[in-house]
């Protein structure tokens, strides 16, 4: 399977030709969520991003921006990020032979994103501040450094993730809602991109974590804090971008709590058989709490692999059944 800019390059801004970095990302399914359908009372879908490469929708942007740079003649990438950013610009840097270093906030990164970016062999610089404060300083680094800055205000990125918006579209051309967390911005930014060169108009219900909700409160959060440490973002790069979307797509833009995308974690996990990172589960608590506003059929875009945090997984899982090695105690121990 090929990856995305080669699928999409008539609606990307590459040439045939042009230098690719690419892992076979995209083309990720589209699942029927049975459960959650019953429980919101319309039909809800589930749009599996952490299938991609390095497990979330990151890898999307990442391909185009990190071609781009390549194409630029750069040697180096950079981001800030709560994780997911880092292990995709990481691992395509790697593919590159080009240098990374990803500025991340300390003690707030989830294993499995940093066990990527240091085994795909990044710098990995941990941050006395959180992911607002290493975005700042990203930015001004990058306007005195010819290294290519791979975040989302890299225009590149949203290139890349609108494809999400292409596949949805082929997917489920009925679809009438898109249910997505929201974090620094991007994602929905770019999602409506694809959804307006495609000229449909599906309402974008975006979601935040109660102590990280900029957009809700509709203003910067100096402290953002959730367990979802992914959109623990207090200051988005794309607000403006995102409140255009969501203004043009007559959405919505609401809250839920911890308990409530830890509780929709653990159903889809439970019941639908999908594992996701507790951030991505906010667009499906969203719709569990907030309902699907007469909607018929609703994707939720579920961002990011569950195996990525696995920290949250076996907090929030049931225990270890201790047994000795003797066939009673394994019986006693399975059936009990
Ligand atoms: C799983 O990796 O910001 O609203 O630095 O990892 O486009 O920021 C991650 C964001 C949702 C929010 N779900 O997307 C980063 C970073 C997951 C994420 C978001 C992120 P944006």
């Amino acid at each position: 399977m090929s990856g995305l800019i080669e699928r999409y390059i008539d609606r990307l801004p590459f040439e045939i030709g042009d230098p690719i970095i690419s892992l076979g990302e995209g083309t990720t399914p589209l699942i029927y969520a049975c459960e959650i359908s019953e429980r919101v009372g319309a039909r809800v879908w589930l749009k599996l991003e952490g299938l991609n490469p390095t497990g979330s929708f990151k890898d999307r942007g990442m391909t185009c921006a990190v071609s781009a740079a390549v194409r630029d003649g750069s040697e180096a990438v950079i981001c800030a990020s709560t994780g997911n950013t880092a292990a995709s610009a990481a691992a395509y840097a790697a593919r590159a032979r080009i240098t990374c270093a990803v500025i991340v906030p300390e003690g707030r990164i989830a294993q499995g994103k940093l066990a990527q970016s240091l085994i795909h062999g990044a710098r990995v610089i941990e941050l006395d501040g959180n992911f607002d404060d290493a975005l700042r300083l990203v930015r001004e680094l990058c306007e005195s450094s010819p290294i290519a800055l791979v975040n989302s205000v890299n225009p590149f990125r949203l290139e890349g993730q609108k494809t999400a918006a292409f596949e949805v579209h082929e997917q489920l051309p009925e679809l009438a809602a898109l249910s997505i967390p929201v974090g620094n911005a991007g994602n929905i930014s770019a999602w409506w991109k694809g959804f307006s060169e495609l000229g449909v108009k599906p309402r974008l219900f975006g979601f935040q974590a109660e102590g990280a909700a900029p957009l809700v409160l509709g203003h910067t959060v100096e402290n953002p804090e959730t367990i979802a440490t992914a959109i623990r973002i207090g200051n988005p790069a794309r607000r403006d971008e995102a409140l255009v979307a969501l203004d043009e797509s007559n959405g919505l833009i609401r809250t839920v709590s911890d308990d409530q995308i830890l509780e929709a974690y653990r159903l889809l996990a439970k019941t639908e058989g999908v594992f996701c990172e507790p951030a991505s589960a906010a667009s499906v608590a969203g719709l569990l709490v907030h309902g699907a506003d007469g909607v018929e059929d609703v994707v939720c875009v579920l961002t990011g692999n569950g195996l990525k945090d696995p920290d949250t997984a076996l907090a929030q899982g049931g225990e270890m059944v201790k047994c000795a090695d003797d066939l009673a105690a394994l019986e006693q121990a399975v059936l009990s």
